[in-house]
């Protein structure tokens, strides 16, 4: 990948540069200050790090690289990587070379069937997908190079392993979804693009709606900033020069907390509660009642709620369109488009929640339920192989650009106090 290396090398000599003055200039201005509630509330909207792939915007919600998510519609995840590690779209014959070489990289290790079939039954396919992601870690080019690479070009073997994931993790994904389910092995055409060998190998057969769905679905999730779990976690660890190995272990660890991106099988288990206990088309005052009861015995109502958006999602927002064109006389969808406004409803009652809207794990789950993906522990780690893209393309830009290690001061409950004159 000789022209995206050459790109990636003048862009990083030309950002450290840039970075160095500013730091020269005005390394002491304020940018922020730290309220204590903030100390104790998770750190919420505190601006502590560096993220040149994405923002996430309180309103507008995602931007990658200055576009917003819907701009992106007709991309694919390789032209969205391209442009979360480069600033730009690729060019016509950049993206056929580049399909080409993430073509050579995308096999798994001849040991992958027997370690995943080694794992214990009933394992949640998260597990099974980090364990594997783990496991590759021999192959890491960051990892060889390391003793023998200046700090200032660690970047080039974190690229070479950022592409080795990003080709292998739809493969990875297909082969864990069907050793799980005990599902006949379906090897993709080896010619295939990223999303056509993800959407055959999960349904089985060629199916250009799903592969159309499926592409939306990658995008809208490939990048949110780094402050959310995953990312935060993979690039805190990124930052000791793990590499991307454990780096992406690290996020997707944290991908599978019930508050994040566990919440996508949530949703629909709580859908299906209400089928199961209300029948399959519930009238909305049941919905209600069955809503606010989980509220009132202390409950969150998964799929609902945000640390930064305090507007409907725009991820929600593009994947409920196409349910919506396709799914409108699903009775699962109905409850969903009905569980959508009652929840935010109630959520706009409560006194405490910021954001009453559905997120993006609202929706998630409906679409892969109903395109035929219905085992629905397997929804984070789909989470998992859209969200490692921008993962990827954060942790070359952070070595590119000479990310120092991530080492914030603690402060004891005692101090707080002390400080605040209580
Ligand atoms: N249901 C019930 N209570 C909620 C919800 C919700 N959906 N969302 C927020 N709250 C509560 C929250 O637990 C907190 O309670 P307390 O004061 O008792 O600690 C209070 O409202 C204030 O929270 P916020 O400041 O609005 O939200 P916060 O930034 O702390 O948390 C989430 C954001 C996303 C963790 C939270 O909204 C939540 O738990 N949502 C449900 C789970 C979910 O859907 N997660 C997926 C998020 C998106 N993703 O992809 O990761
Ligand atoms: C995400 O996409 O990672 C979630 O919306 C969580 C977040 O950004 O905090």
């Amino acid at each position: 990948m000789d022209i995206l290396r050459s790109r990636l090398a003048s862009q990083f000599s030309d950002s450290r540069e840039s970075i160095g003055e500013l730091l020269r200039e005005n390394g002491e201005f304020v940018i922020d200050s730290v309220h204590l509630s903030q100390v104790f509330g998770g750190m919420r909207g505190i601006h502590g790090l560096v993220c040149d792939t994405s923002t996430v915007d309180p309103i507008a919600g995602l931007v990658i690289r200055g576009r917003g998510v819907k701009e992106l519609g007709a991309c694919s995840p390789e032209e969205v990587f391209w442009l979360l590690l480069t600033g730009e779209l690729p060019e016509y014959e950049e993206l056929f070379s580049f399909r080409q070489d993430l073509q050579l990289r995308r096999r798994l290790p001849d040991w992958m069937d027997g370690f995943l079939a080694a794992m214990p039954a009933g394992s949640h396919p998260m597990s099974m997908f980090n364990a594997a992601v783990l496991a590759m870690q021999g192959q890491s080019h960051f990892a060889r190079a390391y003793h023998s690479t200046p700090k200032s070009e660690l970047w080039q073997p974190a690229l070479e392993d950022a592409l080795d994931l990003f080709a292998t993790m739809p493969l990875l994904a297909v082969r864990v979804y069907r050793q799980r389910y005990g599902l006949v092995d379906k090897p993709g055409s080896a010619d295939a693009d990223y999303i056509s060998q993800l959407a055959s190998g999960l349904l089985g057969r060629e199916d250009s709606d799903f592969e159309s769905l499926l592409r939306r679905y990658i995008v809208v999730q490939s990048d949110h900033e780094n402050g959310n779990v995953c990312a935060l976690a993979a690039h805190v660890t990124g930052s000791a020069h793990a590499d991307l190995y454990y780096a992406v272990s690290a996020g997707l660890n944290g991908l599978a907390g019930h508050i994040h991106g566990l919440a996508a099988q949530d949703f629909i288990r709580f859908l299906h509660s209400l089928q199961d206990e209300l029948g399959s088309e519930p009238a909305e005052e049941s919905i209600r009642q069955a809503m606010q009861q989980r509220l009132d015995s202390g409950r969150v109502l998964p799929g609902f709620g945000h640390a930064v958006l305090r507007q409907a999602d725009p991820r929600f927002e593009i994947l409920y369109a196409i349910a919506d064109e396709r799914y409108q006389d699903n009775p699962l969808f109905r409850l969903a488009s009905r569980v959508y406004s009652v929840g935010t409803e109630l959520l706009k009652a409560h006194p405490r929640v910021k954001n009453p809207y559905p997120n993006v794990d609202a929706i998630t789950g409906v679409v892969l339920q109903l395109a035929g993906i219905e085992q629905l522990e397997f929804y984070t780690v789909l989470f998992g192989v859209s969200l490692s893209i921008g993962i990827l393309a954060q942790n070359v830009v952070s070595r590119g650009i000479g990310s120092p290690i991530v080492r914030p001061r603690s402060v004891a409950t005692a101090e707080l106090r002390a400080l605040a004159g209580g």
